[in-house]
């Protein structure tokens, strides 16, 4: 039997713990596991005119019809879960490869309390008492810093019992100072520890529209300066966006974290339905050539008024037309300011390979300006046959587009106004930090918009110059 390719999840912070949740219920469903690990699907292997299928039916609820043909699909709960065989033989449990972490009691408390309660390991909780109040500094350098190496304790003793550990996430937010300084800490501790795993964040940005603290900006811009060292791929997740996703799309009168935490999964969940082997082609396409540009914007299609639902038909161009419609973004930029270099698109559902690919081919030629036209093939599509729970069709982009530098450029702005007049800054002094962090960090943040820039300009002929140029001097 192939391995899965392991994936150690840490959740850091309040944010951090609260989409894990979320995104753990997803999980669960999508693999038919109750909310203490244990399955509740049963499985019945046919083969039916020569191709092997699989039934699964769920005990309760309503009853899934889940097809394969790839052995690998069979294996996919693995990368997330470790398989633990029941004492008594048969109840087999899945336990998740996670870590949750915070700097204060409370929210790991929650989550330990609330539905979940018996699906993590107990001793995969970490938190102290102090908290972070919402200053990096403590995450990173004072609070966090002493209670790292226990973390690192617990997440060692993970990768020892995986087969083929394909590296980490880590789920935090970038705005308060848990995620943002612990999460960045653990970061460069895991990439110092294990420098040839992948490492990827799902890190949440601040928006005015949904938390009141002012410092939020330094935070976010003193982890991104992390980030643009330290993570193979980040994929963003921004609260300015999905306040609007549930406002203007979902109708929610006034969206809590809650309803913000339901977006995020029903994004991942189509990455986590492909097999191993096609979710690592998808973040190959995704990392370019230059190291410095993994910043990626999630998308999805449909999100709907669950009032409309009855009314809408979602056909293969429309779903494709969503993904890269702003609207559906999960990060509020404008991809017409921007230009694609690459794509990831899963499509989940009853549609043919040919049907995807036309469907994405058209839109291509009718948007080529924001493609870029000197990486041939920058769309990758995939497609899973199974609809996500609750759905007949859906689909997901993970999208490389310069029209990220839009949320950097807000976020920096806030920065900026704040550092020139030194606001606050004694709270990170504080805690022992050196200002001159501040000041890399505003001109790291600055060199990495100027480097989307500088490939949203690009064209064809320059790349060309600059082979002959490079073949000349050698
Ligand atoms: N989407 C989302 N954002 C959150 C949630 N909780 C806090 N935030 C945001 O995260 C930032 C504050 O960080 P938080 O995670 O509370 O701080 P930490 O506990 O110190 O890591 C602010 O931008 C909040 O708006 C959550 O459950 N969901
Ligand atoms: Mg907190």
């Amino acid at each position: 039997m192939p391995t899965s390719r392991e994936i150690i999840n840490v959740q850091v912070g309040q944010a951090g713990n609260q989409v894990g949740e979320a995104f753990w219920q997803m999980l669960l469903a999508e693999h038919g596991i109750d909310h203490s690990g244990v399955s509740i699907i049963f499985n019945v292997f046919r083969h039916v005119q020569g191709t092997r299928r699989l039934f699964t039916s769920v005990h309760s609820g309503p009853l899934q019809t889940y097809t394969g043909t790839d052995p690998l699909e069979l294996q996919r709960a693995g990368t997330y879960f470790t398989e633990v065989t029941g004492a008594s033989g048969n109840a087999t449990r899945f336990v998740p490869r996670s870590v949750q972490v915070d700097l204060e009691a409370g929210v790991c408390n929650k989550l330990r309390s609330g539905v979940l309660g018996n699906l993590f390991r107990p001793d995969t909780y970490l938190s102290a008492e102090s908290g972070a109040g919402n200053n990096w500094a403590k995450g990173y350098y004072t609070e966090g810093a002493e209670l790292v190496d226990s973390i690192l304790d617990i997440i060692r003793r993970q990768a020892e019992g995986c087969d083929a550990l394909q590296g980490f996430q880590i789920l935090h937010s970038l705005g308060g100072g848990t995620g943002a300084g612990l999460g960045s800490l653990m970061l460069s501790k895991l990439r110092e520890e294990f420098p040839d795993r992948m490492m990827a964040t799902f890190s949440i940005l601040p928006s005015p529209k949904v938390s009141e603290t002012v410092v939020e900006p330094y935070n976010a811009l003193l982890s991104v300066h992390q980030l643009v060292d330290s993570s193979d791929l980040t994929i963003c997740i921004d609260n300015e966006a999905l306040y609007d996703i549930c406002m203007r799309t979902l109708k929610v009168p006034a969206p809590n974290f809650e309803n913000l935490n339901d977006r995020p999964p029903e994004a991942w969940n189509e990455f986590d339905s492909i097999s191993p082997r096609k979710s690592l082609s998808c973040m190959n396409t995704l990392k370019l050539m230059s190291i410095q540009l993994h910043f990626l914007m999630p998308s999805y299609a449909p999100f709907y008024d669950p009032k409309a639902k009855h009314f809408e038909k979602n056909s293969v161009p429309e779903l494709t037309k969503a993904l890269f419609d702003r609207k559906n973004l999960l990060v509020a930029c404008d991809p017409r300011f921007g230009r694609y270099l690459t794509a990831a698109i899963i499509f989940r559902g009853d549609i043919s390979s040919r049907e995807a690919e036309v469907a994405v081919h058209d839109l291509q030629l009718k948007n080529s300006q924001h493609f870029v036209e000197w990486i041939p093939d920058n769309v990758s599509v995939s497609l899973v046959s199974v609809p996500p729970v609750g759905q007949t069709q859906s689909a997901t982009a993970l999208s490389n587009s310069t029209a990220i530098q839009e949320l950097f450029t807000r976020t920096l702005e806030s920065f900026s106004a704040m550092f020139k007049r030194k606001a606050f800054l004694h709270w990170y002094t504080g805690e022992g930090m050196d200002i001159m962090e501040f000041s890399e960090a505003e001109n790291n943040t600055r060199d990495l918009i100027s480097e989307y820039q500088q490939y949203q300009e690009a064209t064809v002929e320059e790349e060309e110059f600059g082979e002959e140029e490079s073949a000349e001097e050698q």
